[in-house]
């Protein structure tokens, strides 16, 4: 029953149980559960628990951490998967990725990499509490479309501005859209900092890369000769 499958999922990643959610993945990939809903209905889910436990006081951060383990040990087996599909599609884009200054989650800022590879995106993640500069020297070497920003606490969430001024400072905004996201973020909030856009999910970041892309060709079409 995938129902029964999904529940063992979420409670391997709120048990903070690498080997269960790592076989669990396994059994996903060879009883044919797509590896995206595995993702989606199953191991997010727990995540979610575990956020809203901490958030309540029921939970610490040594078990938060042993979450976040499990849901690594569950992304190993299913981002191979995921990813093959990239490999069969035209490049769709090339994507700087990475978390802010002062923050260290990246288990959202790597399902959104996975994704986007999935769908054909060139990813270099540049990993967590990284520096407005860094994304722009990167974004430069690259010549990249996209630079994705996550940000999953308020207080980092700022940093994510700095990004698009170091952007701006280096010569960069016309020619590279910039994505953010992140627990806290909010379409509001990407307004406010000048952002081009928010995406509340791995696959709503894929949606919004795609139309980025569209609005980068259209405006080099438009461009007079
Ligand atoms: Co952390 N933590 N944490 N944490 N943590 C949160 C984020 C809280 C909300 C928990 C809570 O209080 N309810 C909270 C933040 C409160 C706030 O500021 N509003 C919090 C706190 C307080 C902290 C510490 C300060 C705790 C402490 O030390 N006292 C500390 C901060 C460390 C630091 O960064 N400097 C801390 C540490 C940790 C770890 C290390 C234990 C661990 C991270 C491990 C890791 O990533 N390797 C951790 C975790 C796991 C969480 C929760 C439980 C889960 C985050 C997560 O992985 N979610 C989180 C609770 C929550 O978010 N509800 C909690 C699952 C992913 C799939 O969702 O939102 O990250 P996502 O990403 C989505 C989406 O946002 C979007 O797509 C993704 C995929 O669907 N997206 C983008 C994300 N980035 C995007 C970029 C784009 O361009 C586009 C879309």
């Amino acid at each position: 029953m995938p129902d029964e499958k999904f529940s063992a999922m979420r409670q391997s990643i709120v048990d903070g149980a690498p080997d269960t959610a790592s076989g669990l993945a396994q059994q996903a990939v060879s009883s044919g559960i797509a590896p995206i809903d595995a993702i989606n209905e199953g191991f997010v889910l727990g995540m979610h628990d575990v956020g809203e436990q901490f958030a309540r006081g029921q939970m610490y951060l040594p078990d938060m951490m042993a979450s976040a383990e499990a849901m690594r040990a569950a992304m190993a087996v299913l981002d191979p998967e995921l990813k093959k599909l990239g490999t069969e599609r035209p490049m769709a884009g090339i994507v700087v990725l990475g978390t802010t200054k002062g923050d260290i989650h990246e288990i959202g800022k790597i399902l959104v990499g996975t994704l986007l590879t999935a769908h054909g995106f060139r990813v270099h993640d540049l990993g967590v509490d990284v520096a407005g500069e860094k994304f722009a020297a990167k974004a430069k070497e690259l010549n990249a479309d996209i630079v994705g920003v996550s940000a999953l606490l308020t207080t980092t969430m700022r940093n994510q501005k700095s990004v698009i001024e170091a952007m701006e400072l280096a010569g960069l905004r016309p020619q590279v859209k910039i994505m953010v996201g992140g627990a806290p973020v909010t379409r509001r909030w990407a307004d406010e900092i000048g952002a081009d856009g928010y995406a509340k999910d791995a696959m709503s970041a894929v949606d919004l890369a795609r139309q980025l892309m569209a609005q980068k060709t259209n405006a080099t079409v438009a461009e007079p000769v």
